[in-house]
């Protein structure tokens, strides 16, 4: 269950988190007209620090303009305010959900006339996928159903309505006694898990899918490369046949929830040795380096939450 925070930020205010309620007859609730965030803030030993705020931040802003929604707030703007929330629910580490959707006043699929509502909540949340994955790993299926088909819905966009596909593959993975799903594209290649993108290792390289195998382009995804090329280890973005997953080193996702989860097997067959392998390792360990901030934040990735206190002269 969530834990409430003090405060949630609505449209450049501060409102008490009772208080951020709609109206049922928003456009949102039938048609399912938001885009939205996920992301992490980790305590580290300078204070709470936000990961790649601006990244997420402008990927919500790109998800409101294939919408045609006007949200009103830049990254600045949208950034600071989410500094501003953690500070003053005087949280540690947490995850913040920025979302913007259409309000209420008129009922109809036209959404242009209903206003933009934009809010940033936080609470504190902890691991996605159990207490136990990451380090030995999570039994996962491939799912009956695909992803999103291209000129259906945009995967590029973080809609809230794409995750009614993510939630068929979620369902499905758990009634089976899975932790989760993979989806395949509509042309039946590996496209992503229900709320993480995903890679594969073979022969010491590294696969994900490009983002035309409707993936949403994570901002994990993302770290998961630039760590990868750091380490040297080869990475390609290509094309991944369903039956590679099955004949893999090693398979993980990626994630701002699920962070970086090995997989261990897939339709109950063992990935590699059936548990974390050692490029997922590697990546682990620079991963949790950076965001705990044990490792020097080389690539300019943690937004401190507390503005360092000018130097005693
Ligand atoms: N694919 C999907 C479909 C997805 O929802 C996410 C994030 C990712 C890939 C990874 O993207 P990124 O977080 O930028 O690395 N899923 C978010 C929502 C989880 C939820 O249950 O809600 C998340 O990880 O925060």
């Amino acid at each position: 269950m969530l834990t409430p925070t003090e405060k949630i930020w609505h449209n450049g205010r501060l409102i008490n988190w009772d208080d951020a309620r709609i109206h049922v007859l928003s456009h949102v609730v039938s048609y399912g007209s938001s885009v939205f965030e996920g992301i992490r803030c980790y305590a580290t030993s300078s204070g709470p620090a936000v990961f790649r705020l601006r990244e997420h931040m402008r990927r919500m802003i790109d998800s409101a303009r294939i919408y045609r929604m006007d949200i009103g707030y830049t990254i600045e703007q949208l950034s600071e305010a989410s500094l501003e929330l953690v500070r003053v629910n005087k949280l540690q580490s947490c995850y913040l959900r920025p979302l913007a959707f259409r309000g209420y006043g008129e009922i109809g699929v036209n959404p242009l006339r209903n206003p933009v509502e934009v809010y940033l909540a936080c609470w504190e949340w902890g691991k996605y996928l159990g207490e136990e994955a990451l380090s030995q790993g999570v039994d996962v299926c491939v799912s009956s159903w695909n992803r999103i088909a291209p000129n259906t819905l945009p995967a590029l966009a973080k809609a809230g309505a794409n995750y009614m596909n993510s939630q068929l593959i979620k369902m499905e993975a758990l009634l089976n006694g899975y932790a989760e799903g993979i989806g395949l594209d509509a042309a039946g290649y590996v496209s992503e898990g229900s709320g993480e993108n995903i890679f594969v290792v073979r022969d010491g390289r590294i696969h994900t899918p490009p983002l035309g195998a409707s993936v949403l382009p994570g901002i994990t995804r993302d770290t998961v490369l630039t760590l990868a090329r750091d380490l040297q280890i080869p990475v390609v973005e290509t094309i991944i046949p369903r039956e590679m997953l099955y004949i893999a080193d090693e398979v993980f996702f990626s994630g701002t929830a699920a962070e970086i989860t090995p997989i261990r097997s897939i339709d109950k067959i063992q990935v590699g040795k059936g548990s974390r392998g050692p490029v997922t390792e590697a990546l682990q360990t620079e991963f949790f380096g950076i965001i705990s901030g044990k490792a020097p934040d080389r690539h300019g990735w943690l937004s401190l939450v507390n503005a360092p206190q000018p130097a005693v002269q």
